[in-house]
């Protein structure tokens, strides 16, 4: 990495869809990290040290360290995603805007990364199925049916202003949340094919190496038996 950027930590969990959208962040702008582990099914984002870092007890949490012993923490997803588009200067190499200049086609897309991040993923989240099963009940159905709910007002919103990508011809952060949303939906019996344009933009996604390298099939933490070269 070059010497205009902090360096970072990323508290990540291979099949987490929030942390996805920062490996994916990452990788587009050619940022390393180091990453650290937290098995969310061993509840390690319950300790009191994540909690010390992290009091929503959740996963990403981005740690950036501007300078020897001068860190911060930013444990939230889009919070971590906006700094990063805030601190890279257009000078630097690792420059790649996710966040489109004009005004209108900006508030489009932090539309699309809110249906996403605020109105599907929240509903599907691990401590939400678990209270479900506390109750006896399965959550399959809900989280099937948030994600559809969340895929047609994305699906209605993106058809309009996609080209190659979600918002025209270049990836944005509708897209770094939209590709790890699609893989949970897989998860979740959702038929992806019910939705052209998120369908077609996925693939696409798909296709770089950037997705590629933060798919959850990929991480260091991905058990043996979900490694796969080409799967969703
Ligand atoms: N709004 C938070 C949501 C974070 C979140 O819910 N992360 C999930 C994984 S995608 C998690 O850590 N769940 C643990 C749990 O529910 O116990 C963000 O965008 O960072």
């Amino acid at each position: 990495m070059g010497s205009d950027l902090p360096t970072f930590d990323l508290y990540t969990y291979f099949r987490s869809s929030c942390s996805a959208r920062l490996r994916i962040a990452l990788h587009l702008h050619g940022i390393p990290y180091k990453p650290i582990f937290v098995h969310l099914l061993k509840n390690e984002q319950r300790t009191e040290e994540h909690r010390a870092l992290n009091p929503s007890l959740s996963v990403p949490v981005l740690v950036v360290h501007k300078t020897p012993g001068d860190s911060f923490a930013i444990p939230q997803s889009i919070a971590a995603l906006q700094y990063l588009e805030e601190i890279i200067p257009s000078s630097s190499a690792h420059y790649r805007p996710l966040l489109p200049q004009n005004p209108e086609l900006r508030a489009l897309t932090l539309t699309l990364v809110a249906i996403i991040s605020a109105d599907v993923q929240p509903v599907v989240n691990l401590r939400v199925q678990r209270w479900i099963k506390e109750l006896d009940a399965d959550p399959s159905p809900l989280c099937r049916q948030a994600t559809e709910a969340g895929f047609a007002a994305y699906e209605a919103i993106a058809s309009k202003t996609a080209g190659v990508f979600s918002v025209g011809d270049d990836i944005t952060l509708a897209d770094v949340c939209l590709v790890p949303a699609a893989w949970s939906a897989a998860r979740f019996g959702v038929d992806i094919n019910n939705y052209p344009t998120i369908a077609r933009v996925v693939a696409k996604l798909e296709e770089e190496d950037a997705v590629k390298k933060a798919h959850w099939r990929n991480q260091p933490d991905t058990p043996e038996e979900f490694r796969q070269a080409s799967a969703s």
